[in-house]
């Protein structure tokens, strides 16, 4: 990571490794989008995410908030009852979960993010869900923030075109062009 735009450069140069396609709950069928992980070489990832559709805030002309969550179960099945809790492999109080990410931030319905995370990786993420959420997230109520109705819901699934930066692939054999 030695030069400023090490992130960007790996964002425009890599596909995902791993990609969810959320879909709403049957209140908003309409909200749909994708959330894409890229592996960083060291540890962490990653994770940017386009979602539309999402429903107005209080006024058009503020952002709105979503809580944002990886959950345990990659179940998007009905209104996303079978999601599970927040990812949380260290068993730590909400909200310090592995899970509990950045709250989304929606213009218009809009959203278009990329965050840094330090911990995630592939293999803790893969089959597992990400989920939006139909109120911020408080980063204080437990277990979950009171974060209210799940309102879309993706299953993370390794993408098989995915970048070869991960560190688990360092000993492969980068022969192909
Ligand atoms: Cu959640």
């Amino acid at each position: 990571m030695e030069h400023k735009n090490f992130f960007l450069s790996l964002l425009s140069e890599n596909r995902p490794d791993a990609v969810a396609v959320l879909k709403g709950n049957s209140t908003y069928p309409n909200i749909n989008g994708i959330a894409k992980f890229y592996s960083l070489p060291e540890s962490g990832m990653l994770i940017a995410v386009e979602i539309s559709d999402l429903p107005d805030g209080v006024s058009e002309d503020t952002p709105t908030f979503f809580a944002f969550h990886i959950h345990e179960s990659g179940d998007c099945s009905g209104n996303f009852e079978n999601t599970g809790m927040h990812y949380n492999p260290d068993n730590v109080p909400h909200p310090e979960h592995a899970g509990d990410l950045p709250p989304l931030i929606s213009n218009d319905g809009y959203v278009w993010m990329v965050f840094y995370d330090s911990f995630l990786t592939l293999p803790m993420i893969v089959n597992r869900s990400v989920v939006i959420h139909q109120n911020p997230d408080d980063f204080t109520t437990r277990p979950s923030g009171n974060a209210g109705e799940k309102i879309a819901c993706g299953i993370i699934t390794e993408s098989s075109e995915g970048t070869s930066t991960r560190p688990y692939d360092n000993d492969k054999n980068e022969t192909e062009d």
